[in-house]
């Protein structure tokens, strides 16, 4: 089987308007397409920098509120001196863009233009024809990043082309496994990169809590680098909307690298090649290793038995419903430390009371920090990053 077919959808900076490129790409999954999607306000850099982590066939760019000449051919000239443009460009913009500006775009390198009035269905068949033929056998570069992006989409297309039979066979172990592992080893240098591994339900505020956590590790750690590790479902027509990237403002940063990825049919919170993408990750030259999850149920326990993370974090949202849903969500029982971020809704004092109760029945030392994410400079988050940072994972 085939991989799907990625690309990277994203509005200009300074432009607003995301309606158009919102209803292309429900088009673009609806047929089969992994569509990771930057959101709008976007700079070239920050486009340019996520479509060589992310290893897209192309970047998608809709545009109206001008300047799209130029910002296209940034784009394009960009791409090239990262030694990336193999990753094609292309957009629309309705009447704004004209034929004559057009035409001034595909001369700069832009490979098409869709002009108000195309049908959706043209669009897919232009990517899946101009994007969808396999890869030929590409150079090897010297850049980190894009030499990293492109050895994570080998480990993606080898599951899919079922190329690895014994999915989790190399999976990577967690620190303290490791350690276990050389106890009897001298002269062990190989630093081991810590993993840490954020699940809970859709919208509990994973990816803002990572971003801010990311944030606050930027400031700490001058020279430091973090990898993330961001899921999302793939649909019934097996393409994805992988979005978590249109959350992130703080990890749109050189210092970040940043994968997202479709579960491509596996249930449970991750995707089939996860272990084996995190396996290169870890030996990779980051200081943290960050994974989210898929928003998960009840039943969910992503990272228990292969483990594959060193500190387990689960994500909760005030509205879980009652006492006896507290009792059903296995991760409860499993994490090291519960979040219950959106603190500032009515139920959170409810909430941190009913959690602590049921964390208490446990009898681990488990930790429970209040969190509201989407406010900056949040004394929860800070509380959370020092638990993290300053642990000795
Ligand atoms: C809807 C809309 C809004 C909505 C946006 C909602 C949203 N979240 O997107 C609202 C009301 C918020 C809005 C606000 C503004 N808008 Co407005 N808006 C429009 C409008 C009416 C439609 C754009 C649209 O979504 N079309 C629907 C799409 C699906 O169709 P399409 O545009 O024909 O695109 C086709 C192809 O080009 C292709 N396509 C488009 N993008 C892409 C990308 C890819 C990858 C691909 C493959 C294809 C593709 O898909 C379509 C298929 O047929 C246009 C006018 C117009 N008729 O175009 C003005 C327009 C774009 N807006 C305009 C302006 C000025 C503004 C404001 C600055 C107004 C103000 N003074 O506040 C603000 C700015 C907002 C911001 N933050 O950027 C101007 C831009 C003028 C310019 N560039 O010179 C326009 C042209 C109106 C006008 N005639 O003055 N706007
Ligand atoms: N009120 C409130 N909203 C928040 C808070 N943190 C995040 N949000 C909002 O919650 C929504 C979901 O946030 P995300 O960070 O995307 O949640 P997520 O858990 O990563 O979601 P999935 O990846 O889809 O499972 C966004 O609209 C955020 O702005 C918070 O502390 N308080
Ligand atoms: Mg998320």
């Amino acid at each position: 089987m085939a991989s799907p077919i990625r690309i990277l959808t994203a509005v200009p900076i300074c432009d607003g308007h995301d309606s158009a490129i919102n209803t292309i790409n429900l088009e673009f999954i609806r047929h089969g397409i992994e569509v990771v999607y930057l959101g709008y306000h976007r700079s070239v850099s920050d486009i340019v920098r996520a479509a060589v982590q992310e290893d897209v066939r192309a970047i998608g760019i809709s545009s109206y509120n001008g300047g799209h000449v130029e910002f296209f051919a940034e784009v394009v000239n960009l791409l090239r001196k990262h030694g990336a443009d193999e990753i094609k460009v292309f957009g629309g913009g309705g009447g704004t863009i004209t034929d004559v500006d057009a035409t001034a775009m595909r001369r700069k390198g832009v490979d098409k233009i869709f002009f108000a009035g195309t049908s959706l269905s043209e669009m897919v068949q232009f990517v899946r024809s101009n994007y969808g033929k396999p890869r030929k056998k590409r150079r090897r570069v010297k850049t980190t990043d894009i030499d990293l992006a492109r050895k994570l989409t080998e480990i993606e297309d080898a599951f899919t082309s079922r190329k690895r039979p014994t999915p989790n066979a190399q999976r990577p172990t967690s620190k303290a496994e490791k350690k276990h592992q050389t106890s009897n080893i001298k002269h062990q240098t190989s630093p081991v990169t810590p993993v840490i591994g954020f699940t809970g339900p859709g919208g509990a505020g994973k990816t803002t809590l990572i971003d801010e956590l990311v944030l606050r590790f930027l400031r700490n750690s001058p020279k430091g680098r973090v990898a993330i590790l961001s899921h999302d479902p793939s649909v019934v027509g097996e393409g994805a909307l992988l979005g978590d990237r249109a959350t992130m403002i703080n990890s749109q940063n050189d210092r970040v690298f940043m994968r997202s990825m479709a579960t491509r049919g596996q249930a449970g919170g991750l995707s089939p090649a996860t272990h084996d993408c995190l396996a290169l990750l870890s030996r990779a030259s980051f200081d943290y290793v960050i994974i989210e999850t898929v928003g998960t149920g009840q039943e969910a326990m992503p990272f228990r038995k292969n483990g594959i993370v060193d500190l387990n974090v689960l994500v909760m949202n005030p509205d879980y419903g009652s006492r006896l849903q507290l009792q059903k969500i296995v991760m409860l029982d499993l994490a090291d430390v519960v979040v219950v971020n959106k603190s500032d809704l009515q139920r959170a004092r409810t909430a941190h009371t009913e959690v602590e109760q049921r964390l208490e029945q446990n009898r681990r030392s488990q930790q429970l920090v209040d969190t509201v994410a989407k406010r900056h400079r949040d004394p929860g988050v800070d509380k959370l990053f020092s638990l993290i940072w300053k642990r000795e994972l």
